[in-house]
C-alpha cells in the first residue's frame, strides 16, 4: 500500500494541500482539530501513511497505535481538558459504516471539555 492515496481528505491535509488547524505533529502521526467540532474539544489523531481503516491495521502497526494512544493524554491536556479524575475527555476510533467511519483514512476522535456535551 502506498504511503499516501491521492484522494484522501486526511492525506491531503497530511500533505499541506487542505489547511488545518494543527495540535501535534511528528514523522508519523498528526494531530488537528475536528471542521465540526462536537465538544468544547475535538481533534483527530490520525497516522501520516494511508491506513483506511481500525480494520487494516497490521501487528506491525503496534508500535505506531501505542504511540498514538500515549499521546492522546498529553494532547488532550495541552488543548484544555482537565485532568483525570474530575476532567477527562472521551477516545473514539469509529470502524467501517456500521462504526459511523466517514472519511476512510484511519483516525481517532479525542473529544472534550467541561459538560454537557457528553449524552450517555
Ligand atoms: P468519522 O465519522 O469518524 O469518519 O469522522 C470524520 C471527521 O472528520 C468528522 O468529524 C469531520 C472531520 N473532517 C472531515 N473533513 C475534514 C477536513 O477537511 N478538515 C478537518 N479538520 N476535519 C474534517
Amino acid at each position: 500500500m502506498s504511503e499516501h492515496d491521492p484522494n484522501c481528505i486526511f492525506c491531503k491535509i497530511v500533505e499541506g494541500r487542505i489547511p488545518s488547524r494543527k495540535v501535534h505533529e511528528d514523522e508519523e502521526i498528526l494531530a488537528f482539530h475536528d471542521i465540526h467540532p462536537w465538544a468544547p474539544v475535538h481533534f483527530l489523531m490520525i497516522p501520516k501513511a494511508h491506513i483506511p481503516s481500525l480494520a487494516h491495521v497490521k501487528p506491525g502497526d503496534a508500535g505506531l497505535l501505542g504511540r498514538m494512544l500515549t499521546l492522546a493524554p498529553q494532547l488532550a491536556l495541552k488543548e484544555g481538558c482537565r485532568p483525570y479524575p474530575e476532567g477527562g475527555y472521551r477516545v473514539v476510533c469509529n470502524t467501517g459504516a456500521d462504526g459511523g467511519q466517514e472519511v476512510h483514512h484511519l483516525h481517532i476522535h479525542v473529544f472534550g471539555g467541561p459538560r454537557p456535551w457528553l449524552k450517555g
